[in-house]
């Protein structure tokens, strides 16, 4: 290992986002240690498709057990921690708010707090969401002076986690910054998220596997880019002199339909309405209607643009899913 390397510990490195990052930052000459929770069986399948496994180093940790995040950094004293790790699915954070709360609210304060005590000039990065908006809409979009109105457990705890970043860099100087994301998706997007469960769906069907593909809400629109793309923004925050929170999205939106009508046509099956059922156990008990960013101060101070489109992001995924079906 380089001697002088910077070093940057990401949580949730299993995940979507992790091993995007773990790539990027890898490519730039960091160490990267990848935090992952106790498993019985570790699922490497995302770092394997980034082709990333073998150059990260794993430590055990969970962000619910806060001696286990105080040992990692004191441990490592990283550069960065990018803090990824969350229950990140906000259907299913009404059923399960407690553990969504501990994860995604008290597990960002222990790991601020291990941060403060034993390594303070780590930099430290938060993985907000625009779903903290949820209603909350100036004039049909969202930037950083957007007030929070979250409908969902999930948007509640990262909104908590939200401010107790802003808090400790307010109160103990500590370099601690917000990226405010708008939906982002990739070939090894979660299945339950809309995006891939269309592309997984449409997939099957194309292949004879599924007759049906059921979703809840078509109406809902979302600001939806490429997970690639959003990685390399979240680095740019980190390398600021100062630290600072920032909306990251396309800064246009599209209605679930939309994304459905088109994996359709990039997998060549007509008729998409001979397929879709919508069922009422994907509806959720409060919706979030319509988000749409208004990226402004990324694309200004950090000089950060999308490079895929949405159409382009929807043609990558039923590809990768088609091709993933191809040869199963
Ligand atoms: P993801 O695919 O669900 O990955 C989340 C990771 O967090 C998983 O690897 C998971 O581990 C880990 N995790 C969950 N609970 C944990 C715990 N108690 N201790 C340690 N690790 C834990 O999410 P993503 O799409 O990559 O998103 C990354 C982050 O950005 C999340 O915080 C999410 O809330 C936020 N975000 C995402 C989007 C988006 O559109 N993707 C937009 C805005 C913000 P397992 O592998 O063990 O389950
Ligand atoms: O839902 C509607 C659903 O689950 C998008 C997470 O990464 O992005 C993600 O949260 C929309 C919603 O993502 C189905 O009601 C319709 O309006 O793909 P999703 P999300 O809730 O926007 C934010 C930014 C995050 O931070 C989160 O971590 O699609 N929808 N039918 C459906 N959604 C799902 N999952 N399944 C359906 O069948």
């Amino acid at each position: 290992m380089n001697r002088m390397a910077k070093t940057a510990l990401v949580t949730g490195i299993l995940g979507q986002d992790g091993p995007y990052l773990a790539k990027l930052l890898i490519e730039k000459g960091y160490k990267v240690f990848g935090m992952i929770r106790r498993y019985s069986n570790p699922n490497y399948d995302n770092l394997d498709y980034l082709g990333v496994t073998k150059k990260v180093d794993f430590v055990e940790g969970d962000m619910t057990d806060e001696s286990s995040l105080i040992n990692t950094v004191r441990t490592l004293r990283p550069d960065e921690v990018y803090n990824l790790a969350a229950q990140s699915f906000v259907g299913d954070s009404w059923q399960m708010a407690k553990l969504t709360t501990e994860v995604n609210a008290l597990g960002v304060l222990y790991l601020l707090n291990a941060i403060k005590f034993f390594s303070p000039t780590t930099k430290f990065y938060q993985a907000s969401t625009s779903e903290m908006f949820g209603l909350g809409n100036t004039n049909g979009y969202q930037d950083e002076n957007t007030t929070f109105h979250p409908r969902s457990p999930y948007g509640i705890a990262k909104v908590y986690a939200y401010w107790m970043t802003v808090n400790f860099r307010e109160s103990y100087s500590l370099f601690t910054c917000n990226g405010i994301l708008f939906n982002h998706e990739s070939p090894i997007r979660g299945i339950q998220f809309v995006t891939r469960k269309i592309t997984d769906g449409v997939a099957r069907i194309k292949y004879g596997l599924s007759k049906k593909l059921s979703l809840g809400n078509l109406d809902a629109k979302r600001d939806w880019g490429f997970a690639g793309d959003y990685v390399e923004a979240m680095y740019r925050m980190m390398q600021q002199k100062k630290p600072d929170d920032f909306v990251v999205g396309t800064g246009e939106n599209h209605s679930v339909r939309e994304f459905v009508e088109l994996a359709f046509h990039y997998a060549g099956i007509s008729n998409w309405e001979k397929y879709v059922v919508t069922d009422p156990r994907f509806k959720r008990p409060a919706e979030v209607y319509e988000l749409k960013s208004r990226p402004t101060k990324v694309h200004k101070v950090l000089e950060w643009k999308p490079k895929v489109s949405f159409k382009k992001l929807v043609k990558m995924m039923v590809d990768a899913d088609l091709k993933r079906f191809e040869y199963a």
